[in-house]
């Protein structure tokens, strides 16, 4: 019932700013070609694509202080914070076209304020191969979209903690990491330090991904707003190859499809990032239309389900 009534605006932002090679801001365009405007279309949503956002091109530099391009990826997530949050004060359901995985700082920052202005919980289910928990201090690239969830936590630079308008963006407890399958070694003990609920794909083979899923969105409610972030190296490397850094042992079509049908069965998903999807690297905007099939997932699609 709730879904005739979703206004959905897509939202790009063309930057690769945040990662250490080019052509993730090739990705908005190339999940617009793969038809995504339609597909939710098809699922009886209506869609309001309010084209680009514009930020700073990448100036392709050295990390300065561990950072990488840091007040360029703080201009183009002040503008994602920005529009996220004036779609969902609109009472639209927003989804950040990516672009890098920096922008997750943006768009998880504006589901928190949001929430914190409404009186609303807020969960956020980071679907990545990465856990994106690096400092400055413990980053192996500068590159600073292996840094999202550590800021959005309260770790990292003022010009990116601050973004939400609270520092820390998010308590690390209302965060879910799902597929996570590459950790470097000082951002494993920070994560452990910090307690943060990681579903790794050892998890998931030996429960099997319904079972992950079922804790991973436990204890939410109606007046809970979940926010999944969807970086597509989530995906396993053979089905997924337009992703700069994909790494292989990640959900098959099969669980990842799963994961997206158990997360539309809560009917609580109010934001959505599809992020790192890298045109130069596809074949034929395959991955792209992966990326669509299971944002149709997202939003429904299901076998015997009302189609
Ligand atoms: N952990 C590595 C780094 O910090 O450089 C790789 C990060 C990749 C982040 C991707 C997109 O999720
Ligand atoms: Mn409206
Ligand atoms: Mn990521
Ligand atoms: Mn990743």
């Amino acid at each position: 019932a709730q879904k005739a009534t979703l206004l959905i605006d897509l939202i790009g932002a063309p930057t690769d700013v945040g990662a250490g090679s080019r052509g993730a801001s090739m990705g908005p365009e190339a999940l617009r070609v793969a038809g995504l405007r339609e597909a939710l279309q098809k699922r009886g949503l209506q869609v309001n694509d309010q084209g680009n956002l514009a930020g700073p091109t990448n100036p392709w530099l050295a990390a300065v202080n561990g950072y990488r391009h840091l007040a360029e990826v703080s201009a183009w997530n002040q503008s994602v914070h920005t529009a996220m949050h004036t779609s969902l004060s609109a009472g639209h359901l927003p989804i950040l076209l990516g672009g890098d995985h920096c922008l997750g700082i943006g768009s998880v920052s504006a589901a928190a304020r949001y929430c914190r202005e409404n009186g609303k919980k807020l969960r956020v289910l980071w679907l990545d191969a990465h856990t994106d928990f690096n400092t400055n201090q413990l980053t192996p690239s500068g590159n600073l979209h292996g840094m999202p969830v550590a800021v959005l936590c309260g770790h990292g630079p003022t010009e990116l903690t601050r973004i939400g308008g609270t520092t820390p963006a998010i308590a690390p407890d209302v965060m879910r990491l799902v597929g996570i399958r590459s950790v470097d070694e000082g951002e494993k003990l920070f994560v452990r330090q910090t307690a943060l609920e990681v579903f790794d794909m050892r998890y998931i083979d030996e429960m099997g991904m319904q079972k992950t899923m079922v804790r991973a969105l436990a204890g939410m409610d109606q007046d809970t707003h979940l926010h999944v972030s969807f970086d597509v190296d989530f995906l396993d490397a053979a089905i997924a190859p337009g992703v700069a850094t994909a790494v292989r042992g990640g959900p098959t079509y099969r669980e990842a499809q799963l994961c997206m049908e158990m997360i539309a069965d809560t009917g609580c998903m109010r934001s959505l990032d599809i992020m790192e999807l890298n045109p130069a690297l596809d074949l034929r905007n395959g991955t792209a239309e992966l990326a669509v099939d299971l944002v149709e997932s997202l939003f429904g699609k299901s076998t015997l389900a009302r189609s």
